[in-house]
C-alpha cells in the first residue's frame, strides 16, 4: 500500500504547530496526542458494542473471563488513564465522575493543564448503532505549577478555553479540536491506525438550512423559542427557510454535522428541566469554543456561554449553538417574546 504523504497525520499537524511558536514547550501537543490515543482505544471497544451479546453485557464476564465494563465507564477510564500517565496534565473532569481527580505526582503537579470531559456522549444511542462521541476541553490552570491541581482550576469561564474538541465514533471516525488559531479535523485511517487531517481550517457557514431540536418538548418550551422553530419551518425570502429539521439525539454528531453544513442546534430550558439538559462544563462549553473560533455563536438564550462563571462542576444550562445568522435570528425572537 502507498501512503500519502501529502496528508498529514495528527502527531505530524500538531509538532508543525510549534514550529510557528520556537518557545512553547510542547505540552498542549502531548495532550493532544494524549487523547488521540485514548479515542483510538475507546474506538476499538465502540466497533465491538454490537457484540455485545457474544462478548458479554455490562457487569458480567465475557467469554475471555474478562469483567466487561459499561461502555462509557470504560471510555472514562482510558482517558483519565492517558492522561495521567502523559506528562501535560494536572487533573481531571469527567462527566461520570462526582468530583474533580487530581493526579498529585511530581510531574502532574508541574503540568500546566486541566483537562474536563464527556467520555462518551449520547451513550443511549449505543445499543441501537448510532454515532456516539466524546468532548473535551483543556484549561490553563490557575493554581502556582509545583502543586496539585485545584477545583477552582475547572470552575473558570469558558472563555478561558485553550483548547476544546469532540471525536465522532460513526461512518468513519473523527477527531476535531480547535485552539485559538483556528479548527481542524483528523479522520481516523484504520490501516494506519492515525488520525490523518482531513478537514483542515474548519469555517461554520455564517447561514444554514438545518435546524436540531427535540420536538418532543416543543410545548415545553419559551414562547422566543417556539416562534422561532415556527420561523424555521415558513417559507422565507429573508432567512432562507423552510429549513430541514435534523434531530439525532447525539450531540457529537448533530453539532458536528451543523458545523460543517451550517445549522443551529438547540437545547432550550423546559418546564420539566428549566435549566436544559446538558452540561455547562463538558459539553456546552468546549463545542461554544470550537463554533466561536470557526465563525459561529453560542449562547444561553440570554448570555453567551462562554461568558458564564461557573459555579459547580455539574451545572446545566440552556444551549443555542450554530451558524452566526441563525443564531441572530434566534436571539432576535428570543429578546422580542421571552
Ligand atoms: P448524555 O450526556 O446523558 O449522553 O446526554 C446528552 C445527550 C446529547 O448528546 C443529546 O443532544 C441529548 O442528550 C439528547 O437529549 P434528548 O433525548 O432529551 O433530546
Ligand atoms: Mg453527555
Amino acid at each position: 500500500m502507498s501512503v500519502n504523504r501529502r496528508v498529514l497525520t495528527l502527531d505530524e499537524f500538531t509538532i508543525q504547530q510549534l514550529r510557528d511558536f520556537p518557545n512553547a514547550t510542547g505540552e498542549l501537543s502531548n495532550l493532544l496526542r494524549d487523547i488521540g490515543l485514548a479515542a483510538k482505544r475507546v474506538n476499538v471497544e465502540v466497533n465491538k458494542a454490537g457484540l455485545v451479546d457474544i462478548l458479554g453485557d455490562a457487569g458480567s464476564v465475557n467469554v475471555q473471563g474478562e469483567d466487561v465494563k459499561k461502555l462509557d465507564l470504560f471510555a472514562n477510564n482510558q482517558f483519565m488513564g492517558v492522561l495521567r500517565h502523559g506528562i501535560s496534565c494536572a487533573g481531571i473532569a469527567s462527566e461520570e465522575l462526582d468530583d474533580v481527580v487530581v493526579f498529585d505526582d511530581e510531574i502532574s503537579n508541574n503540568s500546566k493543564y486541566v483537562c474536563l470531559f464527556d467520555p462518551l456522549d449520547g451513550s443511549g444511542n449505543i445499543d441501537v448503532n448510532v454515532s456516539i462521541g466524546t468532548i473535551f476541553c483543556v484549561y490553563r490552570r490557575i493554581t502556582e505549577k509545583g502543586n496539585p491541581c485545584e477545583k477552582k482550576d475547572f470552575l473558570q469561564p469558558g472563555l478561558k478555553q485553550v483548547a476544546a474538541g469532540y471525536i465522532i465514533y460513526g461512518s468513519s471516525t473523527m477527531m476535531v479540536y480547535a485552539t485559538r488559531r483556528g479548527a481542524n479535523g483528523f479522520t481516523l485511517d484504520p490501516s494506519i491506525g492515525e488520525f490523518t487531517l482531513s478537514h483542515p481550517n474548519i469555517i461554520c457557514p455564517e447561514n444554514g438550512k438545518i435546524y436540531s431540536v427535540n420536538h418532543g418538548n416543543f410545548f415545553q418550551y419559551e414562547m422566543g423559542v417556539k416562534k422561532y422553530i415556527d420561523a424555521c419551518q415558513k417559507r422565507n425570502k429573508t432567512n432562507g427557510g423552510p429549513y430541514t429539521q435534523r434531530y439525532i439525539g447525539s450531540m457529537v454528531s448533530d453539532v458536528h454535522r451543523n458545523l460543517i453544513k451550517g445549522g443551529i442546534f438547540m437545547y432550550p430550558a423546559t418546564t420539566d428541566k428549566p435549566k436544559g439538559k446538558l452540561r455547562l462544563l463538558y459539553e456546552c462549553n468546549p463545542f461554544a469554543f470550537i463554533m466561536e473560533v470557526c465563525g459561529g455563536k453560542a449562547t444561553n438564550g440570554k448570555e453567551r456561554i462562554l461568558d458564564i462563571v461557573p459555579t459547580e462542576l455539574h451545572e446545566r444550562s440552556p444551549f443555542f449553538v450554530g451558524s452566526r445568522m441563525m443564531m441572530e435570528e434566534l436571539e432576535e425572537s428570543m429578546k422580542l417574546n421571552g
